[in-house]
């Protein structure tokens, strides 16, 4: 009966789905649908905290007063980002403190590219171009995802995100427009950062466990290699502008596809980032706990406040 109960629940669940109603907090929805998204959402909040430290390491560095400037202002935007997805995760029953301690601990993932290093000012253009227009590729869709909060959570980080990639690309034009040293410089850099972009969108489909239930439930609207493919297509245009390579012989328009062919992706490489072993993991959660650790006070603070005032408030009503 119970049994019987749940099947048809689970029925509901995906007729709404299958005619994009979106899914609310509130609504009843399948359990592995709810962890799947806890997943999915806690890691992209992650991804983001994570990605502040890379570019951070630049803002001290940054060629003049305007490049530091947009680079504090990106860096802050991509803590918002973060907070609205840790916000929208907590609409699903897992509270902040619990997925800060997952990423803390290795139990959750955060995005494969910030575990390499920012060795130039190329690579905070690059950073820019590629790995935002990496996001960008694979977070439009996201604006479309079937749990409502976080595709609303998308729409805002979509657009703060499509001006990072701009101004990526634009620093890369002008250090392709400089001297030889600052072109070798932009050329190094995508070399560096090409592989490691292409890898963020997850591995192939035929070697991803998820991609199936989660098309099925309109988590994802697009594959893993749908989305690369896209990435691909574009970049190989954009990068003629900067009159720059990238680093892959094996590019090639093939017009029977309508696309570009590319090269073999070193999937070795990216299962060993993923699980702890890339150049900066340890740094990166190294520098994560130190900053949580140093914030305690803050939190306390914030905490203390929080109920000084409802305690005024309350009185103020009696
Ligand atoms: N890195 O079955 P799959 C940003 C894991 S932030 C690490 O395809 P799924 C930005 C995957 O989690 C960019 N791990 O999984 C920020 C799974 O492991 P678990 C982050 C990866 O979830 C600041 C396993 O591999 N964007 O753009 O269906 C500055 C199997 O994969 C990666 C998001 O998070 C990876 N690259 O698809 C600038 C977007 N790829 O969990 C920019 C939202 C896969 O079973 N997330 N794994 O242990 C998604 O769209 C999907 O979660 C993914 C993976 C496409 C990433």
């Amino acid at each position: 009966m119970e049994k019987q109960a749940t099947i048809n629940l689970e029925q509901q669940f995906q007729d709404r789905v299958d005619q994009d109603i979106r899914i609310e907090p509130k609504d009843w929805m399948p359990d592995k649908y709810r962890q799947t998204l806890i997943r999915q959402i806690s890691q992209h909040a992650h991804s983001e905290i994570v990605g502040m430290l890379p570019e951070g390491n630049w803002i001290t560095r940054a060629p003049s007063l305007r490049r530091k400037a947009t680079l504090i202002a990106k860096v802050q935007d991509e803590a918002g980002h973060g907070l609205y997805l840790y916000s929208a995760a907590e609409t699903l029953g897992i509270s902040r403190a619990e997925m800060i301690d997952q990423l803390h601990t290795g139990k959750a993932k955060y995005s494969s590219i910030f575990n390499y290093p920012t060795l130039t000012w190329a690579d905070i253009g690059t950073i820019g171009w590629l790995v935002d227009g990496a996001a960008i590729m694979n977070q439009v869709p996201l604006c479309r995802t079937s749990y409502g909060p976080y595709a609303r959570a998308m729409v805002r980080i979509c657009k703060e995100e499509s001006f990072h990639q701009r101004q990526g690309f634009e620093i890369l034009l002008t250090l392709s427009r400089g001297s030889e040293a600052q072109k070798a410089m932009c050329q190094d850099a995508i070399n560096r950062w090409w592989w490691p972009s292409i890898m963020m969108f997850g591995p192939a489909d035929d070697a991803s466990p998820h991609t199936a239930q989660s098309m099925k439930w309109k988590i994802k609207r697009f594959t893993n290699d749908e989305l690369r493919q896209k990435f691909v297509d574009i970049c190989a245009d954009q990068v003629k502008i900067l009159g720059m390579e990238l680093p892959d012989p094996e590019l090639k328009w093939n017009a029977e596809r309508g696309h570009y062919d590319f090269g073999k992706i070193n999937w070795e490489e990216f299962w060993q980032v993923i699980s702890g072993n890339g150049p900066c993991n340890k740094e990166r959660i190294a520098a994560r706990v130190k900053a949580h650790e140093e914030g305690a006070w803050v939190r306390e603070a914030a905490t203390a406040f929080a109920t000084k005032r409802a305690q005024k408030q309350s009185a103020a009503v009696a």
